[in-house]
């Protein structure tokens, strides 16, 4: 898959909100990178979901009514019946464990799920950061709690082994959480310095429900 020029801002102003009328008021505003997430949660936990736009021209996801979901004013956030859940990886877990008929997510006593977990936090606490750091050119500072870029992408291309995903041929919620953070790389016009990750994107980006990446 080629990518011409990085369309960001498509998700930036454009998020979305997903309804789960069949279960609940279940309501999501996310970005681009969990509609995979929810593509195969859709698919296979057969619960019905619509997916309606959120303006950030608007501002919308500052509003008194959103902040009320996720204070912070960011997407994604989820609201689940009297649940409200904000941040990438914590909607990803809670979905995952809602709808194990979906197999996202190794479930609680399984032996995969501590490695599971802790891909799923490094994922927003470790790379998300380090990688920032790295494309804006910013000076990492190891005092603030997270890695440095290089040490990050040791870290994945460690934990991704021989692949093709995180936990071999399963593709779980890990996939992505971390897989998104380099499909942002990508759009964002990093370096393809690591052709073990490279490769890892161009899997991704070839399931039919990965993020759109157009031109
Ligand atoms: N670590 C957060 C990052 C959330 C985040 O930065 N979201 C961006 C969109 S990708 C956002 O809402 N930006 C608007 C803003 O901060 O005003 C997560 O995973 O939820």
């Amino acid at each position: 898959m080629s990518i011409s020029r990085p369309v960001h801002t498509e998700f930036q102003r454009s998020a979305l909100v997903l309804h789960d009328r069949s279960a609940a008021e279940a309501e999501v505003r996310h970005r681009g990178s969990c509609a995979d997430f929810f593509d195969h949660v859709k698919k296979r936990s057969h619960h019905r979901f619509v997916l309606s736009p959120i303006d950030f021209q608007k501002r919308e996801h500052k509003s008194p009514e959103f902040l009320k979901i996720n204070p912070a004013g960011k997407l994604p956030a989820l609201v689940d019946g009297d649940s409200r859940i904000f941040e990438g990886a914590a909607i990803c877990l809670y979905l995952g464990d809602k709808f194990p008929q979906a197999k996202l997510a190794p479930q609680i006593g399984a032996p995969e799920r501590g490695r599971y977990l802790s891909l799923m936090v490094y994922s927003t606490s470790q790379l998300e950061p380090a990688m920032g750091d790295a494309l804006l050119k910013a000076q990492h500072l190891p005092q603030r709690g997270w890695t440095n870029f290089e040490t990050a992408k040791d870290v994945i291309e460690g934990e991704l082994g021989d692949g093709p995903h995180l936990f071999g041929d399963w593709f779980t919620a890990a996939d992505v959480m971390i897989g998104s953070m380099f499909i942002w790389k990508r759009i964002w016009g990093g370096p393809p310095d690591r052709p073990k990750l490279e490769a890892y994107v161009d899997r991704l980006l070839q399931r039919p429900t990965a993020m759109k990446m157009s031109g």
